[in-house]
């Protein structure tokens, strides 16, 4: 079950039977509630054996009707429609944020305060200042804290950073990436929380960028300098109330930037939600020493890789690589080689990673991410924001 770095450790891992149960209380039941709780769910029989057994203690949200239908839905035994309640309950240990950004300092450090393990979705805050309250109450509190860059958790990600751990890409040069979605060019859409500055901190940047800047940190390293441009093309969005009123949308909706890494690598940053025509368009590339690695998240069960010399020269290009078989990270769980898993899965194995550092006292670094690395994240966030408006090179410093 096992491989060399222990992505698929068990080691500390019991019977479903033997395994402790970890109660989890839940903020939020959109998107994100949803995944988490499809997680929850399918961990014990697929994380097999489990390293603990979530219990759906409750879940929290202002809308009654809501919340009750969500708890009825995804099985969760109370409801309540203030988080600060759900906190009192006991059988409460984790803490799992999956709120709107606005939402994520106070309650996850009322629960680090209250002796809760804190879960908290993406970007960790709407600023670093904010960021680094959090990360303070978690370290003051000493419990387990991870943000959701459940990016880290694709097995083919995971296999990118075995690759360049070992050693075999050599020096890194290049780092480029994009996260490209399409739906927010609709100027008759509704606004929501993620067009609002006071709620969301910013657009594009925070929402997708984060994941490719928190990629960039996992697989390159820290980033010494950005220079950044945003652009926002709809300043105004229906209130979508029924008044026909419309709201600012005071948000990035683009952003674009350079990054010179402290290793010296070289790296492009690009998210947008106004690529016509792409849906989850999350691609990086890695262009090392000795070979290139390419990702898409869009195509999660695969690898685009070239080595330098493998090959006779006639042939020589980058290889497709699926990664499927049992010896790459994760896939002891799954299925037979070539039965592919997607998107929902990588948060299987970041609960997983998560609950094992709660219930066996492991680092929840460096493969999952930290509050540290949700705050730093924010650092690199801020710093592009300030570089767009400056017009000048900022220095990253945590
Ligand atoms: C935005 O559309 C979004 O849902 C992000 O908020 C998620 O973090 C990303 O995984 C998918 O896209």
């Amino acid at each position: 079950m096992s491989d060399e770095v222990g992505f698929t450790s068990m080691a500390g891992a019991r019977a479903t039977g033997e395994a402790p149960e970890i109660g989890i209380g839940m903020l939020g039941y959109a998107f994100m509630g949803k995944a988490h709780s499809n997680a929850f769910k399918t961990l014990p029989y697929m994380m097999y054996p489990p390293v603990a057994i979530p219990r759906l203690v409750a879940v929290a949200g202002r809308n009654e009707e809501a919340v009750a239908e969500a708890a009825r839905r995804y099985g969760y035994e109370n409801y309540y429609t203030d988080w600060r309640a759900m906190l009192e309950n006991d059988a409460v240990q984790v803490f799992d944020n999956g709120g709107p950004n606005d939402a994520h300092a106070e309650p996850c450090i009322a629960a680090a305060q209250m002796g809760k393990h804190v879960f908290c979705e993406k970007p960790l805050a709407r600023t670093a200042e904010e960021a680094k309250g959090m990360l303070d109450a978690v370290q003051q509190a000493g419990v387990k804290h991870m943000v959701a860059f459940n990016y880290r958790f694709v097995p083919a990600v995971v296999q990118a950073r075995k690759l360049i751990e070992s050693g075999a890409l050599g020096r890194i040069y290049h780092w480029r990436a994009v996260y490209l979605q399409e739906w927010g060019m609709d100027p008759t859409m509704p606004t929501s929380w993620r067009f609002q500055k006071s709620v969301a901190g910013s657009g594009a940047l925070g929402d997708l960028g984060s994941h490719i800047i928190d990629l960039a940190r996992f697989l390159v390293g820290e980033p010494k300098q950005v220079m950044g441009m945003t652009q926002n093309w709809i300043s105004q969005r229906p209130a979508g109330d029924g008044s026909g009123r419309m709201v600012p949308s005071d948000i990035d909706d683009a952003f674009v930037a350079l990054v010179e890494f402290e290793g010296g690598a070289l790296g492009t940053l690009e998210a947008t939600r106004f690529a016509k025509g792409r849906k989850n368009h999350e691609v990086f590339e890695i262009n090392g020493e000795n070979g290139s690695i390419r990702f898409n998240l869009e195509r999660l069960n695969e690898l685009d890789v070239l080595w330098a010399g493998d090959e006779p020269r006639e042939t020589q290009g980058f290889h497709n690589v699926l990664i499927s078989e049992g010896y790459h990270p994760y896939w002891a769980n799954w299925w037979p080689q070539g039965h592919m898993i997607g998107w929902e899965h990588s948060f299987i194995h970041e609960f997983h990673h998560f609950f094992d550092a709660i219930v066996n006292d492991k680092p929840v670094a460096p493969y999952g991410a930290t509050f540290e690395d949700g705050y730093r994240n924010a650092v690199i966030c801020d710093a592009i924001i300030e570089s767009a408006q400056s017009g000048r090179r900022v220095d990253i410093k945590y």
